[in-house]
């Protein structure tokens, strides 16, 4: 009975008379009455009292407010060490790393695992209960602009030094596995990290700049301070890219300037508007350099690239002043500020007029970093739901006895399976880069999969946290069982670091620059053993798909001869090869074959379309290319000699799916001009004027 009266999750809630509906003082005498009535009723009747008369008893006595809640009671889901918990993830390290830093990187996950649960997850929900505050004057008037962090968080700053979580990524002592043991603990830590894997990915993205760069001896203070195992010495780094015209047209919308100095330090003068972890210790940024007489160039040529500290050794902001904290729906834990640049001192790191090129490094990064994000939330509300399916109970059994929602969990897994195998896929091919054992194909491959990653992985991530968060009924919607802030949190992921549509654009940018090529390795690495019957796609296909204007692959000259990339193909694995000996995924295979075959018909027939049709088409392209691409992926897991029947199931189902969406609109004549323009009055309800577009 005593127990019965303990809140669900704040025990604080039992007896707070005004939820009673009851005055005061009249309430807390019930309350506390009741309470020791229960405990005496059944200590000193014992078994004598059935249950069913106990219950008579108390519906007779309650107050009918209290009736209702009492009936309430839930179980809390409880879920233990990620890792040992996250059977995909360790099947996959079984098949992929060597024997021998399986077993290290395995100790090191687990003990990582068990820290998580029992020292950092706290922290984590610290960080959430007590957000940056931002004081502007001291008591005195004095400006000082301080951002003020909670304890939590400048703890999960230390943690991730001694974890290694930027370092491992660059000391490399597991060659080319090393990102994918960063990647892991990253994905591991991102939904306790109480919005501390922000500030990690943009700092994983400067040290990979610097290192880019080839560490110039002036960043090499910086570089050593940013990968450091050492609390004391790990600096983090802020990415400054918006400005108050927004933050996808960044060669438009950047007006900051930057003025030489006699000592060849610059000064910036402008205000970035969107700066995510303003606590941090240094940044990178854009500016346009201006001329003697003050003239600047416009356009992302004009755009340079920049290194400042935030503050100098007294803590005194570089010139530097806030403004305001934004007032975001999510990652609250986080200070995202307004910034004015009033003369900071910075350090020029790109060629002139590469500022763009050069902080790309940066946003590859931080786009991995986000499909992190993405697979780690699907994965957690995923466990959660498992979870709390083996303790609620609705209409008399356990919600995992009730089959329809078993499925609606089941179809969140499968989502989350492959939107994990792609981070993986991405992590190794980084990993292979950055230890020179990449081949051209590879760093094609990497060049292509991130946008397409990023941009489905945020999508995925969205929907399937909502799903999730139905998995608890009324109890998802609140904020005390922390599961909203990680819908918050995960909405932003297919926002910052570009949203969608602009990613799909970058999807298409890495078409033209590559000549066709990403997408020649593309299918090459896809295409099945057993899929003779169709013809291995030709270079040239690519060079005829129109691009969006701006972008001149219809002009670009395809360099590699058919029997160069028929030579390269040698080196690609066959992702799905080994299939072709499990009967069961005979069905997944030939839904690939079939998704295709039907990819490379649209890249035939896009190309004879106007430009138009290539833009409209690049959302639905990549989530294509997305689908294709882990379904193979799926399919090669499925493929090992001891997969689980789950492995199997999880491909099959994958490919059930519309696997190449884009076929399916192209088709439908849905990337026509005119379709386009019927957009347009879809959207404003009449034939749209020039007035109002
Ligand atoms: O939101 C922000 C803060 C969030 C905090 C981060 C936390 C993440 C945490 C996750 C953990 C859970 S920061 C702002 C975010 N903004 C963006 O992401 C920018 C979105 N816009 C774009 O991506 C645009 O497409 C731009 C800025 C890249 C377009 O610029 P341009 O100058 O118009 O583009 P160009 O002219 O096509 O490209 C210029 C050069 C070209 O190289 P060259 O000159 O050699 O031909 C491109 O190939 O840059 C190269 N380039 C790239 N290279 C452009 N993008 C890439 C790329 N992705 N990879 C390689």
């Amino acid at each position: 009975m005593f127990a019965r009266c303990l809140p669900l999750w704040r025990s604080s809630a039992t007896c707070k008379p005004w939820q009673l509906g009851l005055s005061l003082h009249h309430g807390w005498e019930r309350c506390q009455a009741w309470s020791c009535r229960g405990v005496n009723t059944t200590a000193e009747q014992g078994q004598q009292v059935s249950m069913q008369q106990n219950q008579v008893l108390e519906d007779l006595e309650m107050p009918v407010a209290r009736r209702e809640t009492e009936n309430l009671f839930q179980e809390r889901p409880e879920t233990g060490n990620q890792y040992l918990e996250d059977a995909l993830l360790r099947s996959y390290l079984k098949a992929h790393l060597p024997p021998k830093v399986l077993e290290e990187v395995s100790q090191d996950l687990e003990r990582f695992g068990n820290r998580l649960l029992t020292e950092v997850k706290p922290l984590g929900w610290e960080c959430e209960l007590n957000p940056p505050v931002f004081r502007q004057y001291d008591a005195w008037g004095q400006r000082v602009d301080h951002i003020i962090t909670c304890s939590a968080w400048k703890r999960m700053k230390e943690i991730s030094a001694e974890e290694g979580l930027i370092a491992e990524a660059y000391e490399r002592r597991y060659s080319n596995w090393s990102r994918v043991h960063q990647a892991v603990k990253l994905y591991l830590f991102s939904t306790t990290s109480g919005g501390f894997n922000c500030p990690l990915a943009m700092t994983d993205g400067a040290a990979k700049v610097i290192e880019s760069l080839g560490t110039p001896a002036s960043l090499k203070n910086a570089f050593d301070h940013l990968t450091s195992r050492d609390p004391k010495k790990f600096w983090t780094s802020g990415q400054w890219m918006t400005e108050r015209r927004g933050g996808s047209d960044v060669a438009n919308g950047t007006e900051t300037v930057a003025r030489k100095q006699p000592d060849g330090t610059y000064r910036l003068y402008g205000f970035k508007w969107f700066t995510s972890a303003a606590d941090s210790d240094v940044t990178l940024t854009l500016a346009r350099i201006a001329d003697a007489e003050g003239h600047v160039k416009q356009g992302s040529s004009g755009l340079s690239l920049f290194f400042l500290k935030v503050r100098d050794e007294d803590k005194k902001l570089n010139n530097i002043r806030v403004q305001r904290l934004k007032d975001k729906l999510g990652t609250r834990q986080m200070a995202t500020a307004e910034l004015w640049l009033d003369g900071a001192e910075a350090e020029l790191i790109s060629a002139e007029g590469r500022g763009v090129a050069s902080i790309s490094n940066m946003l590859n990064i931080s786009r991995i970093h986000n499909v992190i994000g993405a697979v780690a939330s699907m994965r957690r509300m995923i466990s959660l739901s498992r979870e709390y399916a083996l303790k609620r109970v609705v209409f008399g059994k356990l919600l995992k006895d009730h089959p329809l929602h078993m499925q609606t969990i089941a179809r969140m897994e499968v989502q989350t399976r492959g939107a994990f195998l792609l981070l993986m896929e991405i992590a190794r091919l980084l990993g292979l880069a950055e230890t020179n054992m990449a081949s051209e194909q590879d760093q094609l491959l990497l060049r292509l999969l991130v946008p397409v990653a990023k941009l489905y992985t945020g999508k995925q991530a969205s929907a399937t946290v909502i799903e999730a968060m139905e998995c608890f009924g009324g109890q998802g919607y609140m904020e005390d069982t922390g599961l909203p802030v990680i819908v918050r949190d995960t909405l932003v992921l297919s926002i910052w670091e570009g949203t969608t549509n602009i990613l799909s654009l970058d999807v298409l940018r890495s078409l033209t620059k590559s000549q066709g090529q990403v997408i020649a390795v593309f299918f090459s690495t896809v295409q099945m053993e057993r899929a003779k019957g169709i013809p291995l796609l030709p270079l040239q296909i690519c060079s005829s798909l129109p691009l969006p204007t701006g972008c001149s692959f219809k002009s670009a000259q395809i360099t590699g001869s058919h029997g160069e990339f028929k030579e390269a193909q040698k080196f690609l694995k066959k992702k799905i090869e080994l299939a072709s000996s499990t009967a069961e995924l005979e069905p997944a295979v030939k839904q690939m074959q079939a998704a295709i075959n039907r990819l490379t018909q649209f890249i035939q027939g896009a190309g004879s379309k106007e430009a138009v049709t290539m833009e409209l088409a690049a959302r639905d392209f990549s989530y294509s290319l997305a689908r294709i691409y882990a379904g193979a992926l799926l399919i090669e897991h499925a493929s090992r000699p001891d997969a689980s029947a789950a492995d199997i199931s999880a491909a099959r189902r994958w490919c059930n799916q519309e696997l190449c969406p884009v076929a399916t609109e192209f088709k439908n004549s849905s990337y026509e001009a005119e379709e386009s323009l019927m957009d347009s009055s879809l959207v404003y309800g009449s034939p749209p004027s020039t007035s109002r577009l």
